[in-house]
């Protein structure tokens, strides 16, 4: 099985407008509201490829009441089992503002949890059986990006497999609770070394501890060492013009299902972790050519992958 875990998941709200004048009223002409949240809309994506994934974080109020309703809604939701620890505080909000092929997102930041929050999340997670994989992917409410290790430890001990997307500090905690793949973009890897080396930023993090790590660079792919295994590097075949907020998530999903199909160990051999990573290229492209985050184009998703043999 693969899960997913949001622990800050968002309504996610597009916005569709012609032209993005920052102080002027804009007519919006297009609106989507989905559940979303990185680790959500890595269910969604799997989802729509028909792989199962039990979905888990925190939902809250009015906001969670509505997110757990178009979770139901949504594509493919038969292919995703919701596992979500209600809370007391309310669901966040994130907008994305989409005009010209380029999104503007404002994300609130969300509530503060609980101890007890956290505690019943341990629980959810007990369930995690040792050849599941786990995606930890978004951000944690203010005050919350401690417990990011305990949920690695967590999996690591259920005999897990666990990829964590995330930024900032978290990065290097979640590497040192020994995270199986980190999936930073380059500007997060970046802002960690203060270089824009990127084999010194991947060195680091495995030398602190992560199984793995799997850098994303936007139009230029991806670059990806597992362990002491060999270095891979990914270019897409093309550049998808489209909403990119989401690209990362969709990566993700391809790293989740390489992981559960093929197991960590086997992505040392740089075959295996190319294919990973060119899955990974052409889901990301699928998803720019969609919408709204968390959903992804099968045609573009199959030219893409084919261009790529
Ligand atoms: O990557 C896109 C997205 O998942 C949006 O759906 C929105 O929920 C946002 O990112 C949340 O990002 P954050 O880093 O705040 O968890």
């Amino acid at each position: 099985m693969i899960w997913t875990v949001t622990v800050n998941p968002a309504l996610d709200i597009t916005y569709g407008v012609s032209e993005l004048r920052p102080g002027q009223v804009h007519r919006v002409h297009d609106v989507q509201v989905r559940p979303g949240g990185k680790g959500l809309n890595v269910s969604r994506v799997l989802a729509a490829l028909e792989v199962q994934t039990t979905a888990t974080g925190f939902i809250g109020g009015h906001a969670g009441d509505l997110f757990e309703q178009l979770l139901g809604e949504c594509k493919g939701h038969s292919f995703i089992h919701p596992a979500f620890v209600r809370t007391n505080h309310e669901t966040r909000r994130s907008v994305a503002i989409v005009a010209q092929n380029e999104a503007t997102v404002l994300n609130e930041a969300g509530a503060g949890l609980t101890e007890a929050d956290f505690a019943s999340l341990t629980r959810t997670l007990s369930a995690v059986g040792n050849s599941d994989v786990v995606a930890i992917s978004g951000s944690f409410p203010p005050g919350n990006s401690d417990y990011l290790p305990h949920i690695v430890k967590t999996v690591k001990q259920a005999g897990g497999t666990c990829i964590v997307d995330t930024s900032g500090p978290a990065l290097l905690e979640a590497a040192k609770a020994g995270a199986d793949i980190l999936k930073p973009n380059h500007e997060e890897l970046a802002d960690l070394t203060d270089s824009h080396d990127l084999q010194r930023g991947i060195d680091f993090l495995l030398g602190a501890g992560a199984g793995g790590v799997v850098c994303s660079r936007g139009e230029d792919g991806f670059v990806a060492q597992i362990n002491h295994g060999e270095r891979v590097r990914v270019a897409p075949p093309a550049v998808i013009a489209g909403n990119p907020t989401g690209a990362g998530d969709a990566s993700v999903a391809a790293l989740a299902r390489g992981a559960a199909r093929d197991g960590l160990a086997a992505a040392q051999d740089g075959t295996v972790l190319r294919k990973w990573l060119v899955d990974a290229a052409a889901l990301a492209g699928a998803a720019v050519a969609a919408p709204v985050a968390g959903e992804i184009v099968m045609d573009v998703y199959d030219r893409l992958l084919h261009a790529q043999a």
